[in-house]
């Protein structure tokens, strides 16, 4: 048992407003683990899966009203709300603390008060942050084993007096005297839901929900949110990334990291497998990147996560084999459709549905005969990275990996190309800083298909204000020598032809825009300069193996639409107008020199 005697006076405060029945000390076991599902098998809140095909794996299905990260309930209650930008939620911090404080009274009773203590990042190295969350959900806990490193370790590195960030949970739902949940999954209404953080205290307050982001608050909430602050505090980057190593056919290897918005195919980029003869790529993480600049001067990275908590529809043999391959055990599946013999099935795993299934909502379906999805289009994997057969092998290095290019990307049918590459930090930093998307179904509280702005992909993860964090991203380039930075680019695998279809064949092909992308880092890939930035040559991007894809395709998708150009700089324009004068002067010069480029 630990003798922090703050973490003990923070548990003993939490235990005596929320009044939970008993109180465990989570060690990360394995023993741990089992006896949690066990329990929740028990009371009807997972179902185990068939030990033949999916050996270790449990299903959950949440309530209907809890399946998504709730964007209009997450706040950032910094001390004042110019602190936390106009791109957030706020409420002011003594008063959102009250509020809370009322939702937390009592409100654990009848359950367990678990202690979890995590680490982001490969225990005891110097890059990671120890966490300690608090919460009455045993589903989080076991999603918590997967996703970070919990246990007596991350303690023994706490010591005495080590620094943790705070991180309390419940799911709103006390229970009456012999009550129980009754098979059904515990959480509040959406209007006593709260994601709530304290950046100056480096402190998370989550009520209500039970989901994913809401709730495994070591991932969007410690590593981004509250991260993104320590970062721009410490000079370094909190950021909504993927990362991945290309080995060439000569055995040259290069690290990449990839930010693009929700719903984008970040999973499976990571872990794509190039049909390029000779390539390789391996996958350090698919959602999370810390990175600092190394005594030589670059920019090293780590994935502070230890599992992937992916999108289930759309994956599949096709999609992603290496996800499918990591997720064929010891897997938490939420909210995906079961068949009769115990396996799991959803929309988009690349075979029909097989008879009659119990749907998400756990009523029976029929394709063809049910109504709605039989999985959510938002349900998930939890799985250990570890598993994955293209893990590579620095993937839990405490020193990181050197980053030798960044992607920036969204989903654009029209107007972006692509691939280009800035012509340097500052032009990348504008780039990424006007990612443009579609929305679906990972956030609930948005619109379906409309295009929202989303600079670095961070717009729901940044702890801070939006103009300071352009801010942050514009000194990081003054930091080391410019030959010592990644490059950056801007890709779109999403343009659509005049017919509607899409131009590029995405998934494992995407690995022939990566090759560039190594080519140009090395100083061999072909590149023609253009108002927007440096492009591939007609020829430039591999398509041997592609016969499908014509030059006039190619130049389809790398075509400059000035006029489409013109009216997007306008958009910037607008869009910039939000930061008022926290924008960064160097982003208006760029505005402007795009302008210029492109005849204005
Ligand atoms: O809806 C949720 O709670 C999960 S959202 C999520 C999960 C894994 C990786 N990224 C995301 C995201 O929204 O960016
Ligand atoms: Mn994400």
């Amino acid at each position: 048992m630990t003798k922090h005697a703050k973490l003990h006076a923070w548990v003993e405060e939490i235990a005596a407003m929320t009044t939970p029945d008993t109180v465990h000390w989570c060690d990360g076991s394995k023993e741990e683990y089992d006896r949690l599902v066990r329990i929740m098998v028990d009371e009807g809140l997972a179902t185990p899966l068939s030990g033949n095909k999916l050996p270790g794996c449990i299903l959950f299905r949440s309530d209907p009203s809890d399946v998504a990260r709730v964007e209009n309930r997450t706040y950032i209650a910094s001390r004042t709300k110019d602190e936390a930008g106009p791109t957030n939620n706020w409420i002011d911090p003594i008063e959102l603390k009250n509020t809370m404080r009322g939702l937390y009274r009592g409100c654990m009773k009848g359950r367990t008060l678990y202690v979890i203590p995590f680490s982001m990042g490969p225990v005891g190295s110097p890059i990671s942050k120890i966490g300690i969350e608090i919460t009455d959900s045993p589903y989080v806990v076991v999603n918590m084993h997967i996703m970070t490193r919990v246990g007596a370790e991350v303690l023994e590195v706490l010591g005495e007096n080590g620094e943790f960030i705070q991180c309390l949970h419940s799911v709103g739902k006390p229970l009456g005297d012999g009550e129980s949940d009754n098979g059904y999954w515990p959480c509040a209404p959406l209007e006593k839901k709260y994601i709530s953080h304290f950046p100056e205290e480096r402190t998370i307050w989550s009520f209500g929900s039970g989901y994913g982001g809401n709730a495994l608050l070591g991932k969007k909430c410690l590593s981004l949110r509250i991260a993104s602050v320590i970062a721009r505090d410490e000079g370094w980057l909190a950021e909504h990334m993927l990362i991945l190593g290309v080995t060439n056919p000569e055995g040259e290897k290069k690290y990449i990291a990839g930010a693009f918005p929700s719903a984008c195919g970040k999973t499976n980029l990571a872990m794509l497998i190039p049909p390029i003869p000779g390539w390789k790529v391996e996958s350090v993480g698919d959602d999370i990147a810390w990175m600092k600049f190394g005594k030589d001067g670059r920019l090293y990275a780590i994935n502070p996560e230890a599992g992937f908590f992916g999108v289930a529809p759309g994956t599949s043999m096709e999609s992603n084999p290496n996800a499918m391959k990591t997720i064929d055990r010891n897997t938490v599946y939420t909210n995906v459709a079961l068949t009769e013999d115990g396996d799991v099935w959803w929309e988009g795993i690349g075979y029909d549905a097989p008879g009659k299934l119990i749907d998400w909502t756990g009523k029976e379906w029929e394709a063809g005969r049910s109504e709605g999805p039989a999985a959510h289009p938002n349900s998930r994997f939890t799985a250990p990275a570890k598993q994955c057969p293209a893990i590579d092998p620095f993937w839990e290095d405490p020193s990181g990996v050197p980053i030798s290019a960044i992607l920036f990307g969204g989903r654009r049918p029209t107007t972006v190309p692509l691939v280009h590459q800035a012509f340097d930090w500052n032009h990348g930093v504008f780039l990424a800083s006007n990612i443009g998307s579609e929305v679906t179904a990972a956030a609930l509280d948005l619109t379906a298909g409309t295009v929202r702005r989303d600079p670095m992909a961070m717009l729901p993860f940044c702890g801070y204000h939006m103009g300071d964090y352009l801010k942050h991203w514009i000194s990081m380039g003054g930091k080391t020598a410019a030959e010592k930075l990644p490059k950056i680019f801007y890709v779109n695998w999403f343009r659509k032809a005049a017919d509607g279809k899409w131009l590029w064949p995405g998934y494992g092909e995407n690995s022939r825009v990566l090759k560039w992308v190594f080519e140009r880092c090395a100083g061999t890939g072909k590149a023609v300069e253009t108002e927007l930035g440096y492009m591939p040559t007609v020829d430039a991007i591999d398509r041997t193996g592609l016969p499908g894809l014509s030059d006039a395709d190619m130049k389809e998708l790398l075509r400059v639409d000035r006029e489409a150009w013109l009216r997007e700089a306008e958009l910037i324009r607008e869009n910039y107008a939000l930061f008022g004068d926290r924008l960064p002067k160097e982003l208006l010069e760029q505005l402007e020199a795009l302008e210029k480029r492109l005849g204005k």
